[in-house]
């Protein structure tokens, strides 16, 4: 593709107040309405945030942070924006706005390291939605998957590196680290879907480069759709530690890049508190957010789009 003239940067979506949940939470679902249970008792996790998320927050000053970047004191770069999944600003909305804005080429990256046809493949079907509705004449490069990108790897490993120092001493023995993705439906299983593999290799990947013995996998913030999920779930597995004795935790949410409600709530608040029942010390690394290392993973994760924009098959 010839030079990109902007990058579109892709998450999931947040509801502005808690008055917009409801319409959230059906949009997740596809537009199918949720049980008006369902929606207070998503009401009260965000109650429990604050009543917001700073996902949108932060995903424009990793948006201005990275124009900035790409600028470099030269003033030629592509223009970076902003489009959501499933709240305001909807990557159609952005994608009319490039439109307007005379933009021919994209480079479109999920803000989501790792690929499955279930979260990557929403954010793609939501670009060509949008250039199918508004006849729009740009030309996409989609970046599937930047899970092992060398400099994403290097940034997850700094963080846990400088967790496993600050982790409070005590008489607990060893850090037990745990990686965590967000769980899916096990149904993904059927269609070779990458995902449980790449979130494995790259926390394999970290894992390796600090010389880690005690890491596990686990998934977190599985939803209630009475199908089965892929487990094991972190709360599930801080109660098997517990019970191998572990009494010291490091999360490491690495497929996640941002604070939001699975991390403030699924990770500070839910596992927190599950962990303290158990007699464990729970701490978590800090999120990438719009930090200057995270800020430069992206530029480089841009730079080698051409060859991360396979869809990647497990
Ligand atoms: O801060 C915020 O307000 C938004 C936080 C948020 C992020 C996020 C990321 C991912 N999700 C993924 C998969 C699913 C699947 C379903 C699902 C449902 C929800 C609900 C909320 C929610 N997700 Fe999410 N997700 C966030 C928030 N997610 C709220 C609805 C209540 C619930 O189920 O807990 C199930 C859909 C259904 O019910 O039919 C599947 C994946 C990611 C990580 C990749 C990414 O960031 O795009 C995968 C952030």
């Amino acid at each position: 593709m010839a030079r990109a003239d902007a990058i579109l940067l892709m998450a999931y979506g947040s509801p502005d107040s808690m008055d917009d949940v409801g319409a959230y939470y059906t949009h997740i679902r596809g537009g199918r309405e949720p049980s008006a249970a369902a929606v207070a008792g998503l009401r009260e996790r965000y109650r429990r945030v604050g009543g917001r998320t700073p996902l949108l927050d932060i995903t424009r000053q990793v948006q201005s942070a990275l124009q900035h970047r790409l600028m470099g004191g030269h003033g030629h770069a592509p223009r970076v924006y902003i489009g959501m999944k499933h709240w305001h600003p909807f990557i159609g909305d952005t994608i009319r706005v490039m439109q307007a804005d005379g933009i021919t080429h994209v480079t479109a990256l999920p803000l989501a390291p790792h690929y499955s046809r279930m979260s990557i493949g929403g954010y793609r079907k939501a670009v060509e939605q949008a250039l199918a509705e508004h006849q729009a004449a740009l030309e996409v490069r989609f970046i599937s998957s930047w899970h092992s990108h060398p400099a994403f790897v290097e940034l997850m490993s700094n963080r846990v590196r400088s967790a496993l120092e600050r982790f409070p001493a005590g008489d607990g023995g060893p850090v037990t680290t745990v990686f965590t993705a967000h769980s899916l439906p096990e149904k993904i299983r059927q269609w070779n879907d990458p995902y449980e593999d790449e979130v494995r290799r790259s926390g394999a990947a970290v894992a390796a480069g600090l010389q880690l013995d005690a890491w596990r996998v686990a998934w977190q913030s599985a939803g209630a759709t009475g199908e089965p999920w892929i487990g094991p779930d972190i709360l599930d597995m801080l109660t098997t530690l517990a019970r191998e004795g572990a009494r010291r935790v490091l999360q490491v949410p690495i497929g996640f890049v941002s604070e939001h409600l699975e991390i403030l709530f699924d990770v500070d608040i839910e596992a927190q508190e599950r962990a303290g029942e158990l007699g464990i010390t729970l701490r978590r690394t800090e999120m990438p957010n719009a930090s200057e290392e995270f800020v430069a993973v992206l530029a480089s994760v841009v730079a080698d789009a051409d060859s991360l924009t396979a869809i990647p098959v497990a």
